[in-house]
């Protein structure tokens, strides 16, 4: 029996509850590891369980964003809309957790603050901030790439009086904003979806904006039986055609338009045929062109469009103007996806305030004053995102072998191999790490392939008496060098695109790309390579 000081042992430490800590506590039960998932929140869903925010959902059809590991879990449950809303998201993820019964071995408000490798036991050690302390040969990090908020270092922010609420962090309670005026800091995805939805019922929302976005219409819609038992009959080749694609998405009889890029260049298209197409398929057009995600002059005439399409959905001039973005090209950033988004500023209750023109200067008591004017309201909004893909992972110490620290190893932008592991750190899994497609693709997809290598890598282990793996330095610098290489050359690498996956949103972070963008297909061959080679590029001990 171990002491009271003793700390709790398993064979795996997990950290996270999400869809990505979820499904490994169901791989390690299915291959006897025995395992623990300690998560800061107080239940399942991650991303869902802390975005509550109203007009929180997915951006792609969720039927493709959902586990494909349980063919009855498949069948069994109906969503009700192409893209569901987090509410229904909180439901599956918790329907999921009451069916495969994974509460059991998981613990909730339990903070991971520390973990530390001791390469004589080979044994991970993992402190949270309680002081409970939890050891296992194997740690794997399933903390999310956007699950630390973004709190922006403005001048008098602490001195703010009125109610203060982050997208990331919404209230289990409903919130309301009849007769409330409300300050929204932030133009991403989480404003984009908010501020149709505040603006229905506040007194008056005054949108604080300080780069336009690129946005596209959701096409958002019900489902009906019809779809749903097409879909239900053709699962597995809708699954197949996911992971071998480029972004995890089959685009199962949906979708069509968005992204498919033909062979056609815009350049070789003239003005009135542009906006014919625009006319008849919408700004999804724009993304078809072959040349616009590559050639920057033919993306700045894909912005003309988009930009004289703003102009004719926003009445007013001065509002039209601040909402067209401007000095960066589309396809930069994550995709955005809208319901009414520009539409709303047509309300009279909302208005913007340009910062590229008029700058904050300060956080007030009573609400944000710009170089120009005070604005006053009961409710400030911050929908300023995240310090994504390496922010949660840079919050825990993480001391490796020889002492060493990925925060340290991480100072100049984070360095793995396949986004999997990082040299000198054995043991140490993430999941859905930087370096891997991640964040570029239909994230259930990359989750279940990442936690599937990691598991079946543990059993191999076990079944060959090896009792670590770790990346070697060579495998990783090539890995980094490929991440990068493939990268350049694309709209998400150009020296005017300050986007989270380069780490441009947080000050200080340094600017490297983080997410792979070879494609979901190709990289689960490469790993799925590895894995058959006897874990090439790792060391195995
Ligand atoms: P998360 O869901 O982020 O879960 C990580 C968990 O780890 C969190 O619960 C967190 O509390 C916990 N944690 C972190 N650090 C610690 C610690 N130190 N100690 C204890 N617990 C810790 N992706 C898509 O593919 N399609 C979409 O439509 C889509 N929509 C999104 C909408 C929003 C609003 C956001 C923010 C993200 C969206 N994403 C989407 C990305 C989304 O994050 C992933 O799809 C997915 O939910 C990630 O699951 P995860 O389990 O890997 O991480
Ligand atoms: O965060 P963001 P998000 N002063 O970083 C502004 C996923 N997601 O939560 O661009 C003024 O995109 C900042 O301005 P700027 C999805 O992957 C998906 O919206 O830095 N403004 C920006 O406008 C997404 O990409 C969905 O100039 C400041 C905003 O805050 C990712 O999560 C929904 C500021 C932050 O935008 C992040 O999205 C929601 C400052 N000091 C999220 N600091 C779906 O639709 C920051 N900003 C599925």
């Amino acid at each position: 029996m171990p002491d009271s000081d003793s700390p709790e042992s398993f064979d795996v430490v997990i950290v996270g509850a999400g869809f990505s800590g979820m499904y490994l506590v169901e791989r390690c039960r299915s291959l006897g590891f025995s395992c623990v998932v300690l998560e800061q929140g107080s239940d399942v869903g991650g991303t869902w369980y802390w975005n509550r925010y109203p007009g929180a959902r997915c951006d792609i059809p969720t039927i493709e964003y959902s586990y494909s590991f349980d063919p009855d879990l498949e069948q069994e449950w109906d969503w009700s809309e192409l893209m569901g809303a987090q509410p229904e998201i909180l439901t599956y993820a918790n329907h999921v957790a009451d069916r495969f019964d994974l509460r059991r071995d998981m613990r909730f408000d339990t903070r991971v603050s520390a973990a530390s490798f001791d390469e004589t036991a080979n044994r991970w050690t993992v402190t949270t901030t309680k002081g409970d302390r939890f050891e296992a040969p194997h740690l794997i990090l399933a903390t999310g790439c956007l699950s630390k908020p973004n709190w922006p270092a403005i001048e008098g922010r602490e001195s703010y009086q009125g109610k203060i609420l982050h997208t990331a962090l919404w209230p289990h309670e409903p919130v309301t904003f009849h007769g409330e005026r409300v300050g929204i800091i932030g133009t991403g995805s989480s404003a984009i979806q908010s501020i149709p939805e505040i603006a229905e019922t506040a007194e008056h929302l005054h949108v604080f904006q300080r780069t336009p976005n690129y946005t596209m219409p959701a096409e958002n819609h019900p489902l009906t039986d019809e779809f749903r038992n097409e879909i239900k009959a053709n699962y597995a080749e809708m699954r197949d055609l996911q992971r071998h694609s480029l972004a995890g998405m089959a685009r199962y009889g949906v979708m069509g338009r968005i992204q498919e890029v033909g062979e056609e260049k815009i350049v070789e298209v003239d003005e009135e045929e542009r906006r014919r197409r625009l006319a008849e398929d919408g700004l999804p057009s724009l993304r078809r062109y072959a040349d616009v995600g590559i050639d920057l002059e033919a993306n700045e005439l894909a912005c003309d469009i988009y930009r004289e399409y703003v102009a004719g959905v926003v009445d007013d001039e001065t509002t039209a103007d601040a909402l067209m973005p401007r000095d960066y090209p589309l396809g930069c950033k994550r995709q955005v996806v809208d319901i009414d988004y520009y539409e709303t500023f047509n309300r009279d209750n909302v208005s913007i305030v340009d910062l590229r023109i008029d700058p904050i200067a300060e956080i007030t008591p009573r609400g944000i004053r710009t170089e120009s004017a005070d604005y006053e309201f009961d409710v400030l909004i911050y929908a300023t995102g995240f310090d994504a893909m390496t922010g949660a992972i840079n919050d825990i110490e993480i001391t490796g072998r020889d002492g060493r620290l990925l925060r340290d190893e991480w100072s100049a932008g984070p360095r793995t191999y396949l986004g999997l592991q990082s040299a000198g750190f054995p043991n140490l899994f993430m999941i859905t790490g930087p370096g891997s497609p991640s964040v570029l693709s239909n994230m259930m997809v990359s989750i279940e392939q990442h936690c599937e290598w990691v598991t079946d890598c543990m059993a191999y282990l076990r079944d060959r008496n090896y009792r670590a793996i770790e990346a070697t330095m060579p495998a990783q610098d090539g890995w980094v060098e490929h991440v990068n290489a493939v990268a350049n050359g694309t709209m998400l690498t150009v020296e005017s695109c300050n986007s989270w996956y380069l780490g441009a949103n947080v000050p200080g972070k340094p600017r490297v790309f983080m997410p792979y963008v070879g494609g979901v297909g190709n990289y689960r061959k490469r790993c799925d390579a590895v894995a058959a080679a006897d874990y090439e590029g790792f060391a195995l001990s």
